[in-house]
């Protein structure tokens, strides 16, 4: 069973996960806009995560018969300065949402809500690796700096990568 304070807090990151995806579908749009097609699939794939990430939350408080309720999404930003911002602000948000994660597992523990406590250990794994990924590709822009070649070889890399359902059946 889901305590009232968790509850709330539980359908709080639903909204943190969704606007998560609406701030990357933004940058979807903004990569598109100056024909980095690559990089614009690359937040295509990030947008379809996120909607994952809260759909998890989702199922998770149906389970426990919990409450989910909806909250206003907030306008993301539209345009940014270059490549490399863009990715510093997804760094940036990453870090946001682990802060986010960290204080629901403290409440979690507080709470001795053991289920939600485990339940959110997915989700802990999961933002190293968000952020990692992040940092990953902050520092490969750093070194191409001001090269076109290097620019498209990574907008060919990020091209590659697919999206890949959280859970088959669940979608
Ligand atoms: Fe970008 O991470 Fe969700 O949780």
């Amino acid at each position: 069973m889901i305590k009232k304070e968790m509850e709330e807090e539980l359908n709080r990151q639903i909204n943190e996960e969704l606007f998560s995806a609406y701030l990357y579908l933004s940058m979807h749009a903004y990569f598109e806009s100056i024909g980095l097609k690559g990089f614009a699939n690359w937040m295509m794939v990030q947008y379809k995560e996120e909607v994952d990430h809260a759909m998890k939350i989702i199922r998770y408080m149906h389970s426990q018969g919990a409450r989910v309720k909806l909250y206003e999404l907030k306008e993301p930003q539209h345009e940014w300065n270059s490549p490399l911002d863009a990715f510093e602000a997804t760094l940036k948000h990453e870090q946001h949402i682990t802060e986010r994660i960290n204080g629901l597992v403290d409440l979690a523990e507080k709470l001795k809500d053991r289920a939600t406590y485990n339940f959110l250990q997915w989700y802990v794994n999961e933002q190293v690796e968000e952020e990692e990924n992040d940092r990953e590709i902050i520092d490969k822009l750093k070194l191409i700096g001001d090269n076109t070649n290097g620019l498209f070889m990574l907008d060919k890399e990020l091209a590659a990568r697919k999206y890949t359902p959280l859970v088959q059946e669940e979608n």
